[in-house]
């Protein structure tokens, strides 16, 4: 690996299909990416979908890689699984067997077309901030500040967290 490894936390969501298994395959298919590793996977949580009404519930984790792919090409990488996964792209914050969210990466700043990091909307969801403390509690948001207090400013979790799984 020739470039400099970053961090990079990734929000894993799904509310199709059997909801668990695709965040744990996913999970899974994240350490496979080239030229990463994964270093954690929070546990998972169920809430209930932001976006257009009548969806069934997400299922949502937050994985944490080192990486020294390019932040273009890991969200490639993140695409490609979610094309595995039968991913059809319809209404925004429609429903899905699977969304893959590049949340951070290092400390850049991000703003392209097809890219923007951190997510933008990412401090005000507690199923991203609340399995992101689990993994990174010292951690802070660059241009949003610190985990603990995002969560803190937060009006309510709504959040479930599932015991016994999705691991394996
Ligand atoms: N894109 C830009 N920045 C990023 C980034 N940081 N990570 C672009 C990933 N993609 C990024 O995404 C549309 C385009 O965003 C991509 O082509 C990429 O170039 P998409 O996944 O096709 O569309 P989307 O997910 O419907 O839209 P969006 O705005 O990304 O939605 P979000 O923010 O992903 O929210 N409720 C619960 N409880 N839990 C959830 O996980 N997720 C969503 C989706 C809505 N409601 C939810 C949840
Ligand atoms: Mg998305």
């Amino acid at each position: 690996m020739s470039a400099r490894m970053q961090t990079a936390f990734v929000g894993i969501g799904s509310n199709l299909d059997r909801p668990e298994a695709h965040v744990a395959r996913a999970a899974r298919e994240l350490q496979a990416l080239p030229d990463s590793r994964l270093l954690e996977r929070s546990p998972l949580y169920r809430s209930a979908a932001l976006g257009p009404a009548g969806q069934a519930d997400y299922v949502n984790a937050v994985a944490m890689l080192e990486t020294s792919l390019a932040p273009h090409r890991l969200l490639d990488g993140l695409q490609a699984i979610e094309h595995r996964h039968g991913r059809v792209r319809g209404e925004r914050w429609g429903p899905r067997t699977l969304d893959l969210d590049l949340l951070l990466y290092g400390e850049q700043c991000i703003d392209t077309a097809r890219l923007q990091v951190p997510h933008p909307e990412m401090h005000r969801r507690s199923f991203v901030l609340i399995p992101l403390y689990d993994i990174a509690p010292d951690l802070v948001v660059p241009g949003m500040g610190a985990v603990s207090d995002l969560i803190a400013s937060l009006s309510e979790s709504g959040l479930c967290r599932l015991v016994g799984t999705g691991r394996g």
